[in-house]
């Protein structure tokens, strides 16, 4: 089973500022965590972090036969891309959005969720966990 984890902006300055929202650990320790969790659990993963939408959107493309699943925390791009949204249904992998903020009681622009809308499942406010939470939602739902 292989699965392509995937961080959209900003993410991999995780820990120099807003530690109350997203916490202290470096986007070093995010990697190393989803490392551990796909290892625990006898997957194979890809991650991959990127600033650009156009870049997330082509390796979404790219995972077309490759992966298995998609665990995707969209960023800010969760809010605003139809881009996101249209290749997540284009290329009908079984995606699990994650947020490691509970985005549900924050600002009101971050209350869309367009990615979401491709996805089979949401994790929110869990920090890393969810990250964890969502790797085992996708292995029990391709072991089926
Ligand atoms: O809670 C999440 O995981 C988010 O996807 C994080 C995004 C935010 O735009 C979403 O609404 C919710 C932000 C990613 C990282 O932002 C940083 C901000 C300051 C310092 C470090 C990272």
């Amino acid at each position: 089973m292989k699965l392509l984890i995937l961080n959209g902006p900003n993410l991999n300055l995780l820990g120099l500022r807003e530690p109350a929202i997203y916490g202290t650990q470096d986007y070093a320790a995010l990697v190393r965590f989803v490392e551990d969790v796909c290892r625990q659990e006898n997957i194979e993963c890809e991650i991959y972090q990127s600033n650009h939408e156009g870049a997330l959107v082509d390796k979404i493309q790219s995972a077309y036969g490759v992966f298995d699943g998609i665990v995707i925390n969209p960023a800010a791009y969760t809010h605003t891309s139809v881009a996101i949204l249209d290749a997540l249904k284009a290329v009908a992998l079984p995606a699990v959005e994650v947020h490691l903020s509970d985005v549900s009681q924050r600002e009101a622009f971050r209350q869309i969720s367009y990615a979401g809308m491709a996805c089979v499942k949401t994790y929110m406010g869990l920090g890393f966990e969810g990250y964890r939470q969502a790797v085992q939602y996708l292995k029990h739902l391709l072991q089926k």
